[in-house]
């Protein structure tokens, strides 16, 4: 009997730790799984781009030729549209929600909140990139989903992930029982379980940032970093500082390995850069099921409060030890920027 166990053969045998579930959030993880081999196939073939043409271009086969991030925006968008378990979608690609109220869906009970192409300015130097997914229960009782329904805290989230595609496509995500990761088989077209129970280091020797903002960080930021780059052989410092620029990238590194990887408050971007709703609260649920932590330097992530879809934060996320000491620098330093 093979040992390899698919993504839908595991969502399946899953299914059982929901008593109530009748397969709805078991269809919704598949459908996300066939959107994201779908853009997995493009994303490794945009370094033809020359050869394939450029977005905006009509290619050889006489197709119009799509931005990446706009290909896998529709892809997600489509998949979960035919797939009937999800009546409205958050986009970062879109300013305000997109309602599914064909027949099977308008009654759905789930709403996705996503970044369907997280770091796409990467592409086009070979870098990793990634796509990055929330599901919550609706609030609204039936009909088409609504906006009440994306305002939530992070705590209510049913399951999140990410998809990286990278050297291989993994998908990893939870469902509040664990960290799963999946890396897809070309061969058989499949997601196969490669990593499973994923759970962080509480501390290690790796911190994520870019330091091209250093001027305009919080005074808190500026004394960690000035921390992890001490010389003391009692606590392995210096740390090595990892930073891609591909947010998924680095935080599926430090899943791994352990580490912090750190989006602060920067003149560029006074209340962070990164997104709350489809970015922050989905990777702070995974990294919190596999040990980690997730803060915005003083505060819980998934305890915020979601005012606006697009709403940005500052992002400390990681092995726990790390976020924590990263955040007691904040308290002792920066304590002025929590007022904000
Ligand atoms: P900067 C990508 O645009 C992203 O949202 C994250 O994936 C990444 O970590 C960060 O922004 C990079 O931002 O300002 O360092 O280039």
């Amino acid at each position: 009997m093979s040992k390899v166990k698919t993504l839908g053969q595991f969502i399946i045998e899953k299914q059982s730790d929901f008593p109530y579930a009748k397969g709805e959030l078991s269809r919704l993880l598949r459908d996300i799984g066939i959107a994201s081999k779908i853009v997995n196939r493009e994303v490794t073939k945009a370094g033809l781009a020359d050869i394939l043409g450029d977005a905006g271009e009509i290619n050889i086969q006489g197709e119009n030729v799509k931005k990446l991030d706009v290909f896998a925006n529709e892809q997600f968008i489509a998949a979960l549209s035919v797939g009937g378990e999800c009546c409205a979608i958050a986009s970062e690609e879109n300013e305000d929600i997109i309602v599914i109220d064909n027949e099977q869906s308008k009654n759905a009970k789930y709403v996705v909140a996503m970044d369907p192409l997280d770091g796409s300015s990467n592409i086009d130097v070979n870098v990793s990139v990634g796509t990055i997914f929330s599901i919550y229960r609706r609030l609204s009782l039936n009909g088409p989903g609504t906006l009440e329904d994306f305002m939530q805290h992070g705590t209510e989230q049913v399951a999140a992930g990410y998809v990286i595609y990278g050297s291989s496509c993994m998908m990893v995500y939870t469902t509040g029982k664990g960290v799963n990761g999946f890396t897809l088989d070309p061969s058989i077209g499949e997601f196969c379980l490669s990593h499973p129970n994923m759970q962080t280091p509480k501390m290690a020797k790796t911190y994520s940032i870019n330091e091209g903002n250093y001027v305009h960080f919080p005074d808190g930021v500026k004394k960690y970093i000035k921390y992890c780059q001490e010389e003391d052989d009692a606590t392995s410092r210096p740390y090595s500082s990892r930073y891609i620029g591909s947010g998924v990238a680095d935080i599926h590194r430090n899943l791994i390995t352990g580490g912090i990887y750190i989006y602060p408050t920067t003149a560029k971007s006074p209340k962070g850069k990164l997104r709350l709703l489809y970015e922050c609260n989905p990777l702070a649920f995974i990294i919190e099921q596999a040990g980690g932590k997730a803060t915005d330097g003083f505060k819980r992530i998934m305890e915020q409060d979601l005012k606006s879809l697009h709403q940005r934060t500052p992002l400390f996320l990681g092995s726990a030890d790390m976020v924590d000491q990263a955040c007691d620098y904040m308290k002792k330093y920066s304590m002025t920027e929590a007022a904000k």
